[in-house]
């Protein structure tokens, strides 16, 4: 049966199920072929009502993101048409019953309200996720969500993007039953009840006593503007819901969906909205790895280990019990034991006392985590992670020992975040056994997990550890073996021209403030001060010897250790900070600055946002260009992808590889060959970076070319 949409009779119900996995995506076809069903269905005597369901894992996910991409990028003129399928569902004369399991998402929960009736499994979730991808529900969402649950409950669901379950869809009048039991079962059984009951059933689109006037929502719209422009700051899409919700009290139904369509037409022609699918694609490719195909197969994770109850110890088990996974966290003392584990504790009640946890899931995750001096139990683990401190010594010592207790089928885990592999792995005899796991802090929290191959680093435990960070909720991008990886190695040029900024005029807050602005989460001042200046500086330190001499040094940073202003543990780094964590700007620091800039003989000058923001932003792009040219990143967007979920890049802007196609790599590289002329060898231009400015290119187009490449490798492969 390949028929996108395929219809079945069951005692009088007619049941059209949607058959377009994985997701049941809208694709072109498949709308089209649910309304020829439901016509079918409507000229048959012998149906009373219509069952609209989801065939395989889910409902209807959503419009399809790849037909958006294509609207939004120019390529096809509209976005997908849902009109008439929504018509002929709403103006059915036969009641229509939508059974939802899965996730009822976008245009899936549009399809889903066009219903007069909405039964769902007790896990289905159902939301319109759109501003996610910097759009706005465009398939009369805006006009019937307030109809179903009223315009606060909407503007909340629309502009947060959040997906609710059925306990609440049911309680906000979203749904209008609960299935317990086989949904499809239950979906008929209901049919059949309100067929019986007769006519007429009730069009959404007719439904206004929920909608309220203009002025009763007044504090609605309000406090939704406000919500938008705090939770997502700089983005357009949340504040154009608003506007579209707006419509469907102002105006009639009809009216109402023409300016959503107007509206989403809007967003659709943004860089916004472009780098958004950008980033929903690109963190969807990741997994996607030339020469370890789909289904190489993964080894069983059924017990961990980690050595290293600290910081990152103590997040990576917190992350592998939150996945039901049994921990053994093995440190060299006691106190260090308990302090990891009281930590652990601290981060679990807070969780619970914010409401994101209950009592006894805490208690549960607790109880996976057992702490040990000894390596008892470890010959048992599918995985040993190792966190110790960042000391290649250190980590040969511990490799050593797991290489002796391991079972041979194990994985062996580093989370160095710059430390080499290779010589890491050479210590043991299993080399092919050995990666890296570089988790970001707090690892119960961040989503990144940069998966480092080794040079002999085994396919299947590649494939095992991706499925692994999928199990942990985590994205998984592979790098290669190379000093800071993708993320850090590109960090170190970012904080060293905030610096060289700084020397030149600027002050900290500047430079903080242009970057939040322009969209980072913190300001890279900010984000040292949060990680502890000492800790970047004992990297650089370590690395030094491979760095080439005589190029321009920042001067601020050994003065700063000097004084002991090591960052917020010290109460003092690059800003202030007293009781709380709020940053604030020190004239101790501007006047320490100042004083160092004039003993080298920088002059001071007033220095623009614009300047700001390219050689921070571009120093970035530069050495991404590099890593993508020695084959440290599979893809620019894998670089985006960690940048996105590991550093705090702003999604709406796609990742610094996105952000520089979309900014144009002939002026990127421009400037950077400026900057190379006024500031020295430290900007030579990115080889790859010139090629593709030359030739009139761009970073995607690069991926696209190499993806291409892969696909008929692998064919040739299978062949
Ligand atoms: C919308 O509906 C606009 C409307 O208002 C109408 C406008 C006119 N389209 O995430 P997964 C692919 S906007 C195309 O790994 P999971 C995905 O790329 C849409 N493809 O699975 C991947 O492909 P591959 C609103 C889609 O189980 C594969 O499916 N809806 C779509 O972890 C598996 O995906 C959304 O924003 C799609 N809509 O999560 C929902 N969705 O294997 C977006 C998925 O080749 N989707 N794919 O890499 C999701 O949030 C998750 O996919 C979902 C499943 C929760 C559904």
């Amino acid at each position: 049966m390949n028929e996108l949409a395929s219809l079945t009779k069951h005692n009088g119900v007619a049941v059209i199920t949607v058959n377009n996995p994985p997701v049941n995506a809208l694709s072109p076809g498949v709308p089209e072929s649910i309304r020829a069903h439901i016509e079918a269905a409507e000229l048959d005597s012998s149906i009373q009502a219509i069952v609209i369901i989801g065939g395989g894992r889910t409902f209807i996910a959503g419009a399809d993101i790849k037909e958006l991409e294509a609207a939004a990028s120019g390529a096809t003129p509209n976005p997908p048409k849902l009109h008439p399928l929504l018509c002929a569902i709403e103006d059915a004369t036969k009641p229509a019953v939508m059974s939802i399991h899965g996730t009822a998402l976008g245009g899936g929960l549009e399809v889903a309200m066009a219903g007069h009736y909405r039964v769902a499994s007790p896990d289905a979730q159902m939301g319109q996720p759109e501003v996610n991808l910097g759009i706005i529900p465009g398939a009369e969402g805006t006009q019937r969500l307030p109809r179903l649950v009223g315009v606060p409950v909407a503007l909340n669901l629309c502009v947060s993007g959040q997906a609710i379950k059925a306990g609440e869809s049911l309680q906000l009048g979203l749904i209008d039953q609960i299935v317990e039991g086989d949904l499809l079962t239950g979906a008929i059984a209901f049919a059949k009840e309100v067929a019986a009951k007769g006519g007429p059933h009730r069009k959404t689109r007719e439904r206004n006593e929920k909608l309220g006037t203009l002025e009763s929502n007044a504090a609605a719209f309000a406090a939704a503007r406000e919500q938008a422009r705090k939770t997502r700051r700089n983005q357009h899409a949340p504040l154009a819901v608003v506007d579209a919700i707006e419509a469907a009290v102002a105006l009639p139904f009809d009216q109402g969906c023409q300016r959503e369509r107007e509206i989403i037409r809007e967003c659709l022609a943004s860089d916004q909205c472009r780098a958004l699918i950008h980033a929903f694609f690109a963190e969807r490719t990741v997994s996607k790895i030339p020469g370890v195909p789909k289904d190489t197969p993964t080894l069983p994770i059924r017990q961990a280990a980690v050595v290293g109850a600290g910081t990152m110890g103590g997040g990576i088990s917190m992350a592998l019990a939150n996945a039901g996974i049994p921990v053994l966290l093995k440190d060299a003392d006691q106190p260090a034991l308990d302090r990891g584990m009281a930590t652990i504790r601290k981060n679990y009640e807070s969780s619970v006392k914010r409401g994101r946890l209950t009592a006894e899931a805490m208690a549960d995750r607790m109880a996976l985590i057992h702490t040990q001096l000894g390596y008892e139990g470890f010959e048992t683990a599918g995985i040993i992670i190792e966190a110790v401190f960042e000391n290649m010594a250190l980590k040969k010592q511990v490799f050593t020992a797991l290489d002796r207790i391991a079972k041979p089928d194990c994985v062996l885990a580093s989370n160095t975040s710059t430390l080499d592999i290779d010589e890491i792995a050479a210590v043991t005899a299993r080399p092919h056994m050995v990666l890296g796991l570089h988790f970001f802090s707090p690892a119960n929290v961040m989503r990144l997990v940069e998966v480092v191959r080794g040079k002999a680093s085994g396919k299947q435990i590649i494939a095992t550890c991706m499925a692994l960070t999928r199990t942990l909720r985590k994205v998984g991008v592979l790098v290669g073996n190379c000093w800071g990886f993708v993320g850090n190695r590109m960090m170190f040029p970012y904080m060293r021209e905030a610096q060289f900024l700084v020397e030149e005029g600027a002050t900290p807050a500047q430079v903080d403030q242009a970057l939040y602005d322009w969209g980072m989460a913190m300001g890279i001042f900010a984000v040292d001060d949060m990680a502890g200046i000492d800790v970047g500086w004992r990297v650089k330190q370590e690395h030094k010897h491979l760095e080439k001499q005589g190029l321009r040094e920042p001067l601020l940073l050994e003065k700063l250790i000097a004084m002991g202003r090591l960052g917020q543990k010290t109460s003092a780094g690059w800003y202030r900070y007293d009781g709380a964590r709020k940053p604030i700007p020190d004239p101790e620091i501007e006047a320490l600055i100042a004083e160092t800039a004039r003993q080298a003989g920088i002059p001071r000058r007033v220095i623009s946002t614009e300047e700001i923001i390219e050689r921070c932003i571009y120093a970035m792009i530069n050495e991404g260009a590099r890593i993508l040219e020695e084959g440290y990143a599979l893809r620019a967007s894998d670089i985006d992808t960690v940048y996105l979920t590991g550093y705090g890049f702003p999604a709406y802007r796609g990742g610094p590889m996105w952000y520089a196609d979309t900014a144009g790599l002939k002026k990127v590289y421009e400037r950077v060959v400026d900057f190379h002329r006024q500031f020295g060898e430290l900007w030579e231009p990115a080889p790859l970076l010139a090629r593709l400015a030359a030739e009139g290119r761009t970073f995607a187009s690069l991926d696209a070319e190499k993806s291409v490449e892969s696909a008929r490798e692998e064919r040739a492969g299978a062949r």
